[in-house]
């Protein structure tokens, strides 16, 4: 009987864990908005959509990064929150990414860069913010400094700067 409830047990636990996210409703964003997340998200805090100003950027599990890239001279530090948490934080789920900058310029990025590498939303650079003039206000930085094999055009192209949108598709 004691091996039947703990079976039953587990298989209750199974079904909670696979059970579909329930939607979410965010506390709005009080400052600027830096980021807005939309498409195939769960949660939302303003229309459907999410947007984050950086006290709920700042928030998140994040990463600092010492490396050199393409577009920097010499090492440089990078932090700002993992991808993965910001998708988390929205309830994402999709195939890609559609990453959004200012001057419209626009890539698309697998999921799997954003679970399977530690892909950051860099919000600083060298501790300071980043104005747009210097890329910001958030650029999207590949852990170069982990993986040396992505240092390349195909993901420079990814790492899209001055971010305003991420759309989830
Ligand atoms: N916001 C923004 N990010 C961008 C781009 C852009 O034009 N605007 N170009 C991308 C491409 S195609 C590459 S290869 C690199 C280009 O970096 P570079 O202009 O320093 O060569 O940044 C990427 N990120
Ligand atoms: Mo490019």
């Amino acid at each position: 009987m004691r091996r039947l409830i703990s079976a039953f047990a587990a298989l209750a636990a199974l079904a909670l864990s696979c059970a579909p996210v329930s939607a979410a409703q965010l506390p709005a964003p009080t400052g600027p908005v830096v980021l807005t997340l939309k498409g195939r998200i769960a949660n939302a805090n303003v229309d459907g959509t999410v947007q984050f100003d950086l006290a709920m950027l700042e928030r998140l599990a994040g990463r600092d990064a010492v490396m050199e890239t393409p577009w920097t001279e010499g090492t440089t530090r990078f932090s700002g929150p993992l991808v993965r948490a910001v998708l988390e934080e929205v309830g994402a789920d999709g195939d890609t990414l559609v990453i959004r900058a200012l001057n419209d310029y626009a890539a698309e990025v697998p999921m799997a860069d954003a679970t399977g590498l530690d892909t950051i939303l860099a919000l600083r650079m060298n501790g300071n913010l980043m104005s747009v003039r210097d890329k910001g206000p958030l650029f999207l930085i590949y852990p170069f400094d982990q993986n040396r094999e992505l240092y390349n055009e195909k993901y420079f192209s990814r790492s899209v700067w001055q971010i305003r949108e991420i759309e989830v598709r």
